[in-house]
């Protein structure tokens, strides 16, 4: 064998080596994913959903909370402050919300039709609207003014056109606003 036989088959060897380690490094990284994708699943699977509340939406203008004299903003017995809402294509009902400053608002919400969003302007207020589920949330709005609510989840042709505007007022005002009337909204009439 000449040297450069000799030279030939070393570096055969060495390209032998080299891509046998790539290999175990790829079957590594998918041996991983895979694995990564099972506990996940088995994971979220194995968790109860946080909550749940369905609602009939056959029914959603004729009877239940959902009534359009029920919508808008509600100051309860209780004192807490609850907006009721309802997305569907394209626009909200009421497509103007009242909300006080600094004290905490609760939301609850829901769909006739497609799967709806929302976000009210720069606050955590951020959720889905899915037909057949009452989505809750609390939050504190902070800083009085108009804010854009937009549509954020794709729903058809309109959507570009599905917003509405939150009004926060300062506690003061807004309280005063609510003695005179069952649900409050900035819905001009
Ligand atoms: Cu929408």
């Amino acid at each position: 064998m000449s040297a450069a036989d000799v030279n030939a088959l070393r570096a055969e060897r060495v390209a032998a080596t080299a891509e046998r380690r790539w290999l175990f490094i790829v079957s590594a990284i998918l041996v991983l994913l895979v694995a990564m994708m099972i506990v996940t699943s088995l994971h979220w699977a194995a968790m109860p959903p946080s909550r749940v509340e369905t609602v009939d939406i056959r029914a959603l203008h004729v009877q239940g909370e959902f009534v359009d004299s029920n919508l808008g903003t509600a100051v309860e017995p209780s004192g807490q402050v609850t907006v009721r809402l309802v997305a569907q294509q394209y626009s909200f009902e009421p497509p103007c919300i009242v909300v006080p400053a600094d004290t905490p608002v609760s939301f609850r919400a829901t769909s006739t039709d497609a799967i709806h969003g929302f976000v009210i302007g720069t606050t955590n207020a951020n959720t889905m609207l899915v037909p057949g589920f009452v989505t809750t949330f609390t939050t504190r709005f902070h800083k009085p003014g108009t804010v854009l609510m937009p549509c954020h989840e794709y729903c058809g042709v309109g959507h570009e056109a599905m917003w509405a505007h939150v009004q926060v007022v300062p506690t003061q005002e807004f309280f005063a606003k609510a003695r005179d009337v069952r649900r409050l909204t900035c819905v001009a009439r």
